[in-house]
């Protein structure tokens, strides 16, 4: 489903603020049929995670179920329309019920969840809204989980989180974006998918292939506008279910540097009667790996950037719109001009935002450190499901330049993992990524863990690397981190003659902690360890791009390696700059050779 807007065809309604809020930990809420309502004087804010909103009540490492209700007024003019009930996301799943009837259910957190309402509803009248969402994970979900006996059995108590989990950032649970109630018309236009390309110095090819759903249409139309308004392509056609090709004159195709939008319009007829319109922005620009290079509308682009986190105090993971401002006005100060959605996709807006700002982005599934040994053809089933809706709602962004389809399989370091399991599950999901996207390139970051035989480098367009020589291996030692480093990127380029980019490197510091000598977790060794990784990484002719881990401070489970938060942000948590963001800003200013 499309993202909701409003036009004369269609409407909407967000159902954030504040909702009704209970914790169920056993789970007796679908028995007593709390979907029909239930008693509670606790509210959360929507959205939210609700561990540090909460957190007085006890559930800042709450991993379990919570129910949330509301109730809306719905207009009248809802009527003679169908109606969907969008979340955001849920992390991790979720179950709606509307006026007492399940609605829906979603297994995927990190995406929206569209559900059709229409039936459930009354117009003009006042609907109960009841969802329940757990932020557990097992071995078949997507991100998958792991339970304390894992680590007793595998003997590996010390590794062991807690929460429990297989990532190292905090299992925030809640209703993470915005609730939407938003009407379309009854035939109506369901996806879009925009391809671009470039046909020559001065003319792009916007390609658009249209879903509709619902009988009632006969035609289908298209324009693009500039941001004057002005039309500069148009076509109509009655072949609906065709592929719409339409030429840009004097195209100003997008970049980094010029992130031009143009505005695709779309009309369904009836007849001749408008049935929905839809509009969304679009970018003109193609995307290529070309003899070791990244190239963006033919020219070559070099990286520099971070990992992320959708992370903040209080909010947690909830969407918060003011930081995704800061956070991409401090991406500009500090001279980048890329990050990865780390480890999951993130909210469109975050999306919408790179589109206008010019910033490119890597875009992952939460497959983080699958465990092969645990993961069943269910698995593997969702993985693919993930990556497909993960495709469909995030195709037409021109600021997502690669797929990231993973990261760091086999953290754990299993044998079994380079018998044949690996290569064939990688196998699976790179071609029916492919099969998806023929237009991006695709990637799985590697860790040290997994080594230089990991499967997936055969399979990726990019030998995409975490690499952590100086802290985890070679703790305090750049001299032998930067020849591992070296060690690692030559071997890799020898054997699979790919472009390399580093997609992880960096060390945690504590803001405040200073020493004359390099010592980690002062604010002097973070800075050296980037700069001389950067020297390395820019240095190599076949590299693309460097990726700091990470833009700022994050929560993550408990463990006796984290300070309550993982420390390796060049930002605080509250967006503070450490002296590694002020190297970085100089790195990045471009008065070295590849910066
Ligand atoms: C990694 C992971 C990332 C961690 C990071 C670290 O390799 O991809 O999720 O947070 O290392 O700091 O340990």
């Amino acid at each position: 489903m499309l993202y909701p807007i409003r036009n004369a065809f269609r409407d909407m309604l967000e159902v954030n603020s504040f909702w009704k809020f209970k914790a169920d930990p056993e789970k007796k809420g679908e028995n007593e049929k709390w979907y029909n309502d239930f008693e509670s004087s606790v509210e959360i804010a929507v959205p939210g995670s609700w561990n540090e909103q909460l957190e007085e009540l006890g559930l800042l490492h709450y991993v379990g179920r919570a129910w949330y209700s509301k109730k809306i007024f719905l207009p009248a003019h809802f009527s003679d329309k169908r109606i969907w009930l969008r979340i955001g996301s849920a992390d991790f799943s979720s179950k709606i019920w509307i006026n007492g009837i399940i609605a829906g259910e979603s297994e995927f957190g990190f995406l929206p969840n569209d559900v059709e309402i229409t039936a459930f509803v009354k117009v003009g009248a006042e609907n109960l809204i009841v969802v329940t969402v757990s932020n557990e994970l097992s071995d078949d979900s997507i991100p998958q989980g792991i339970t304390p006996e894992h680590y007793t059995n595998e003997d590996r108590m010390r590794e062991e989180t807690n929460p429990p989990t297989r990532f190292d950032f905090s299992p925030f649970g809640g209703i993470h974006r915005p609730v939407i109630v938003y009407s379309t018309p009854k035939t109506f236009i369901r996806g879009l998918r925009v391809n671009t390309t470039i046909v020559n110095a001065s003319q792009g090819r916007v390609e658009i292939a249209a879903e509709i759903d619902g009988k009632n249409f006969s035609s289908f139309s298209a324009e693009v506008n500039d941001s004057k308004s002005s039309t500069v392509a148009s076509s109509k056609s009655d072949e609906v279910g065709a592929t719409h090709e339409l030429i840009i004159n004097d195209c100003r195709f997008w970049s980094n540097d010029d992130p031009y939008l143009y505005m695709l319009r779309i009309f369904l007829y009836s007849n001749d009667k408008i049935e929905d319109e839809y509009s969304l922005n679009i970018g003109v620009r193609e995307v290529k790996i070309e003899k070791n290079n990244l190239l963006l509308n033919g020219k070559e682009v070099f990286l520099k950037g971070f990992g992320k986190h959708e992370d903040f105090p209080v909010a947690g993971k909830g969407l918060f719109l003011p930081l995704i401002v800061k956070d991409f006005q401090l991406m500009k100060w500090i001279n980048s001009n890329a990050f990865r959605t780390s480890h999951y996709p993130y909210a469109e807006d975050v999306l919408l935002h790179a589109d206008k700002m010019g910033v490119l982005v890597i875009a992952e599934a939460p497959a983080v450190s699958l465990d092969l040994r645990y993961t069943s053809s269910k698995a593997l089933d969702n993985h693919k499901r993930f990556i497909q809706k993960m495709v469909e709602r995030d195709y037409n962004h021109p600021s997502v330049i690669v797929w990231s389809v993973g990261n760091e399989p086999n953290i754990v370091g299993d044998k079994g993992y380079y018998n044949g399991s690996g290569r064939n599950y990688w196998k699976e999901i790179f071609e029916f990524t492919r099969s998806l996207d023929m237009s991006r390139p695709i990637t799985v970051p590697n860790c040290a863990m997994a080594g230089l035989d990991d499967p997936v480098f055969e399979f990726s367009d990019i030998l995409s690397i975490n690499r952590y020589y100086g802290w985890y291996e070679y703790p305090g030692n750049l001299e032998l981190a930067l020849e591992r480093l070296t060690f690692d990127m030559e071997t890799l380029y020898a054997k699979y003659n790919k472009p390399v980019l580093v997609t992880e490197f960096g060390a945690d510091s504590l803001a405040g902690f200073h020493s004359t000598s390099l010592q980690m977790f002062t604010e002097e060794y973070q800075t050296k360890l980037i700069e001389e990784y950067i020297r390395c990484i820019e240095s190599k002719p076949y590299t693309i791009g460097e990726m700091v881990w990470n833009f700022a401070d994050f929560r993550t489970p408990q463990h006796f390696r984290r300070v309550v938060l993982n420390l390796k942000g060049v930002f605080t948590r509250d967006r503070e700059p450490k002296l590694s963001a002020f190297k970085l800003k100089e790195i990045w200013s471009g008065k070295r050779k590849r910066s």
